[in-house]
């Protein structure tokens, strides 16, 4: 019980909204090893859902291959909540977090440099 303290549920997954800040590649290590991963959003539900989280690190990456965003759990990226003018890649940046400037959920995404420091949040299929 105690390690699902500091967990939300909303149907049909459990997140856990880091207190600290890491670079996305240490945030993901953190989820993994609570047996979660970073957050993938699927849908405007779950993004409305997570809106509130300002520059918070989620699960989408383009590391591998520039321009080619990745979920981390392979997930096709169908749905796509960037900001306007985003992802502009502004000085190397490969990992996507929910921008400052966001109030649209539609409208959500900013792509920063990974090796910057975030709060982040994790994701549990349970
Ligand atoms: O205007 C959007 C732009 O704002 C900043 O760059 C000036 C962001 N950079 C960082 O947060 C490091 C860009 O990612 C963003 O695109
Ligand atoms: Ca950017």
């Amino acid at each position: 019980l105690d390690s699902r303290m500091g967990w939300v549920y909303r149907k049909p997954r459990l997140y856990k909204i880091s207190t600290e800040k890491k670079n996305w590649h240490e945030s993901r290590g953190s989820c993994l090893k609570l047996g979660a991963d970073l957050v993938v959003v699927n849908d405007i539900d779950e993004q409305t859902f997570l809106l509130p989280y300002k520059t918070f690190w989620i699960g989408l990456s383009d590391t591998e291959e520039e321009g080619v965003w990745k979920w981390v759990d392979g997930t096709p990226q169908t749905e796509s909540f960037w900001r306007p003018g985003e992802p502009n890649n502004a000085g190397n940046e490969d990992c996507a977090e929910i921008s400052t400037e966001s109030s649209k959920p539609t409208q959500a995404w900013n792509d920063v440099p990974c090796s910057q420091t975030h709060q982040y949040i994790c994701e549990d299929h349970i």
